[in-house]
């Protein structure tokens, strides 16, 4: 089902926001009996009343690296969630419309309210909301209880098993997966209660280009909720576009409720970082629902937009007319203590290292990122390469392809508005070497490329000859990752050049289609330093990259070479396995955000193709 809504939670004179994050209660379940809860009712009442042990657990956050429990760390399963809440009466008195919104929970969750099931939500990292007036108690106190079960199937994006073994207490429940990260689980993203009047302003898509240097453009289009909205009188969109200094610079009157166009004469164009004085330039497009001129609005809602082009051929990335050439990285949310638990201080330095070492871009990878992360992304000019979250598929069939496209569905619905979003990745990884790709991957992009709001459709692969690619016939971009002189090669930074180079034409030869290289790196542990280099040193790091900017920069010559995204922009917690140690390494700043050598090299090189030296 098309996603309708979620438009993010703001503040306005017909809205109220109010956060419920903070500390919460959490009960474990028994591993080896998830429906325990449910079947003991567990929602029916406070978890207090439960004989189960109770936990502090804050949200946002990751539940596994909170306490010193082993147990909770590795748990497979569901865990239970509970907070109570006050709604003040006059939002009853008012007529107004409660909504509860999670940002995201990972990885599958049902919400309570009072008692009374609210809301279901499967894949992580996205958000999910209802309408909950009828299960509230105003003016006095309410419950919310959320189940959480973290495990992964053959079915879930991304895919992983439970295994069930001995151990020297009994059982053990494992589960395992083939992705290289934590299955980090919990309330990842904040949670909030908010209101709408009862005709609002249900959801906005909007469309930007530059038709000349000067001329912005926003075509937009608008759903209004309550079905009644035809049958109010003289209802029509107050539609203000406002500059950084909140003058006014394009209005209209919109009778229909649903389309219309905005021109902006002078307009700022939406530049990214380092490629203007003033990147991340945004408007904001206020909308206000009236009846009639003198009346307060029915409903205001204000939303952020840059306004630039987008366009892409055969050889070419472009924006605002200009070709891009991508500097970054591939991400984690991830970070001590609070795992993929949204941080807006680890955030704020995140952006603040991009910003020190010169990229414009990063990948999601491998799953969407918060929207909160969306909208610095904006703000600071970072291109962002939206990744949904498949990761290593596999198995190729009907029922994994439809919640594939789920994600994708829901992924960009979330995310098109963002100026800073240049290109959906609909995959990483995946076993495209095998036949049953083909129609699966086929499928997959023409549903995508129907929904893809004028972006380019790329994904990572890894096949080691690009005509084995059962999936990167169906791109716009071509992606690849390769690890040589780590995963291939292991200590030859001698066999980095000329291979990577080679490579690169070869996907280009077979596709005829921009190409990008989402992934290179080796894993280096900070504070060892080996003469000559030998891996895992930050000396081998720094060859390793000095090695392939020398590609990258043969590379260049050719125009459709559009850019490097080094693996990882930060080390970052992993399952355990004897080939990590305390994680992935590959960062090239610390899991605490501090730079390895490595760093200062990238540094010099993105500043100088930044600034074409
Ligand atoms: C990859 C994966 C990434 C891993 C990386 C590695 O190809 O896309 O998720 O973390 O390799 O370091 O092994």
């Amino acid at each position: 089902r098309p996603t309708v809504g979620l438009l993010y939670p703001r503040e306005s004179e017909t809205r109220e926001v109010r956060s419920l994050d903070g500390v919460w209660q959490l009960l474990k379940s028994n591993a080896s009996d998830p429906l325990q809860g449910i079947r003991e009712e567990w929602y029916k009442q406070t978890l207090r009343s439960t004989d189960h042990e109770i936990i502090f657990m804050p949200v946002p956050a990751s539940y596994n690296d909170m306490t010193v429990d082993k147990q909770l760390r590795d748990h497979v399963g569901t865990v239970w969630y509970e907070r109570h809440f006050f709604v003040p009466v006059h939002w009853s008195r008012d007529r107004v419309r409660t909504w509860l919104r999670f940002g995201s929970v990972h990885y599958q969750a049902v919400v309570w309210v009072n008692g009374q099931l609210a809301l279901r939500h499967s894949i992580g990292h996205l958000p999910f909301e209802g309408e909950i007036g009828r299960l509230i108690n105003y003016g006095s106190e309410n419950r919310i209880t959320v189940m959480v079960d973290n495990r992964l199937g053959n079915r879930t994006i991304p895919q992983g098993q439970v295994i069930k073994q001995p151990s020297d207490e009994g059982v053990a429940y494992i589960q395992t997966y083939t992705f290289d990260f934590f299955n980090y689980a919990g309330i990842h993203r904040s949670v909030h209660l908010y209101t709408t009047p009862e005709t609002y302003i249900q959801d906005i898509e909007l469309k930007t280009q530059i038709t000349t240097n000067e001329l912005g453009r926003i075509d937009y289009h608008l759903t209004i909720g309550n079905g009644s909205v035809s049958t109010v009188k003289n209802t029509y969109m107050l539609v203000q576009l406002r500059d950084r200094n909140n003058v006014v610079v394009a209005h209209q009157i919109n009778h229909n409720l649903q389309n219309g166009t905005l021109l902006i004469p002078n307009v700022k164009p939406w530049w990214p970082y380092l490629m203007h004085p003033h990147p991340g330039y945004m408007y904001t497009l206020e909308l206000q629902l009236k009846v009639d001129s003198s009346a307060a609005p029915l409903d205001v809602y204000r939303h952020p937009v840059g306004i630039r082009s987008l366009s892409w051929n055969n050889n070419s990335l472009t924006l605002n007319g200009k070709p891009l050439y991508l500097r970054g990285f591939g991400k984690h949310e991830d970070s001590d203590i609070r795992g993929k638990g949204l941080d807006n201080a680890v955030l704020m330095r995140d952006f603040n290292l991009l910003k020190w070492i010169g990229a414009n871009a990063y990948r999601t990878s491998h799953y969407p990122y918060s929207e909160e992360s969306m909208q610095f992304a904006d703000e600071h000019g970072i291109m962002i390469i939206d990744e949904c979250p498949s990761v290593n598929t596999d198995i190729f069939e009907p029922q994994l392809l439809e919640n594939h496209m789920s994600a994708l569905e829901q992924l960009i619905h979330r995310d098109r508005n963002h100026a800073c979003v240049i290109a959906w990745s609909i995959a990483n990884e995946p076993r495209t070497k095998k036949k049953a790709a083909e129609p699966y991957f086929g499928a997959l992009a023409n549903y995508t490329k129907s929904i893809a709001q004028g972006r380019p459709l790329t994904a990572a692969a890894n096949v080691d000859t690009p005509t084995a690619c059962m999936m990167s016939q169906f791109l716009d971009i071509i992606g690849f990752n390769r690890y040589n002189a780590w995963y291939h090669n292991p200590g030859r930074t001698d066999m980095i050049v000329q291979p990577m180079y080679d490579e690169a034409r070869k996907w280009h030869e077979r596709y005829r289609k921009p190409v990008i290289v989402f992934e290179y790196g080796g894993d280096t542990m900070e504070g060892y330093h080996s003469l000559p280099a030998y891996i895992w040193s930050e000396d081998y790091q720094t060859e390793l990259f000095s090695k392939h900017f020398k590609a990258f920069d043969k590379l260049r010559e050719l125009k459709w070479f559009i850019g490097e995204f080094v693996w990882n922009f930060a080390d970052f917690k992993t399952e355990q396995t004897f080939t990590r140690v305390g994680g992935n390494k590959k960062g090239v700043f610390t899991r605490n955000r501090q730079p390895k050598d490595a760093a200062h090299l990238l540094r010099k090189r993105y500043h100088a193709i930044a600034f074409k030296l």
